[in-house]
């Protein structure tokens, strides 16, 4: 029996492994595009995560090997013909890529296949991603007439650079794993992605959780603020993480020469 058992939903399977919860965004037939139940699925899921002080770290990937995510749904993208309506989507869906990134927790896109368009946008709101050698990514709004609506013109310049993003999304152009690599797009490349994200998580759940949802602020809040300011922030989260008994155990446990035992206090 594990926390999620009696959950149901109609667009994604949620499992549990010990503290590791995985999201697999599941609908084969559109190879896994987000249409907006889909959406709404994920950020139900996010916010039952976030309440969760059971898990420890989340991965998200898709159903089966040719698909993580091939973007927003198209079909339901077609039938937008209005500003208002346009937005109201943008909207809801970049509120569901925030929360994914704001969760306190380590969170790993494990990429099998296409992530495309808002695929690629659900994979940048995590905080690392590990890709297959087969996997391709991209951003091809423009050729569909759009502009990336779920964080994407935003993220990915500040995750590869300005030059780079713009390459990807004028020329919408898909990149294969071993240039997401090159360019940091992707922090792995594996012939297993799900075990490597399995082994990453499990490395990186090791450590005190309060530092690593310390040291997630500190990243998120430092990113768009002067070096001077980031400072700030980063000596007021250290206060606040050398106030925890986890700091008090972690360096107690080196003196031991033990391996310690955080309990997220
Ligand atoms: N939406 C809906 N159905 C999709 C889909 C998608 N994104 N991608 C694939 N499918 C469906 C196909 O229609 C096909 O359905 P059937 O014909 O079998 O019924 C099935 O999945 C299998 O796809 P293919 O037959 O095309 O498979 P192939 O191997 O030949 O090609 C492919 C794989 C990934 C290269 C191809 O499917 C493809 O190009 N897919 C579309 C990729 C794409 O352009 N994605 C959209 C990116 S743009 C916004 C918010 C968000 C966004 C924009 C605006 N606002 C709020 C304004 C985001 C936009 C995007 O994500």
């Amino acid at each position: 029996m594990t926390l999620f058992d009696e959950l149901e939903f109609s667009n994604l399977q949620l499992d549990q492994h010990g503290s590791l919860a995985v999201l697999t965004i599941n609908r084969p037939k559109a190879l896994n595009a987000l249409n907006s139940d889909t959406l709404t699925e994920i950020g139900q899921v996010v916010d039952l995560i976030a309440e969760n002080a059971d898990i420890s770290a989340l991965i998200v990937t898709g159903a089966g090997e040719k698909a993580f995510v091939a973007g927003a749904d198209i079909s339901e993208l077609s039938e937008l013909n209005n500003v208002y309506s346009g937005r109201e989507l943008s909207l809801s869906g970049q509120e569901v890529m925030q929360s994914l990134n704001n969760l306190p927790l380590p969170t790993i896109a494990c990429i099998q296949g296409f992530a495309l368009g808002g695929g690629l946008e659900l994979a940048l709101a995590c905080d690392i991603r590990i890709a297959s050698p087969r996997a391709r990514m991209g951003l091809p709004e423009a050729s569909l007439g759009v502009i990336p609506g779920f964080g994407g013109t935003q993220r990915l310049p500040r995750l590869i650079g300005a030059g780079r993003a713009l390459d990807m999304l004028i020329t919408g152009r898909q990149v294969d794993a071993e240039e997401a690599l090159q360019m940091g797009l992707v922090n792995y490349v594996s012939d297993e992605p799900l075990s490597k994200a399995r082994e990453v998580a499990e490395q990186m759940i090791r450590n005190a959780p309060i530092s690593l949802a310390l040291i997630k602020e500190a990243v998120r809040r430092g990113a768009h603020i002067s070096v001077e300011e980031g400072m700030e922030i980063e000596a007021d989260l250290f206060g606040m993480a050398v106030a925890t008994s986890d700091f008090a155990e972690g360096t107690r446990a080196f003196l031991d020469k033990r391996r310690p035992e955080f309990k997220g206090e």
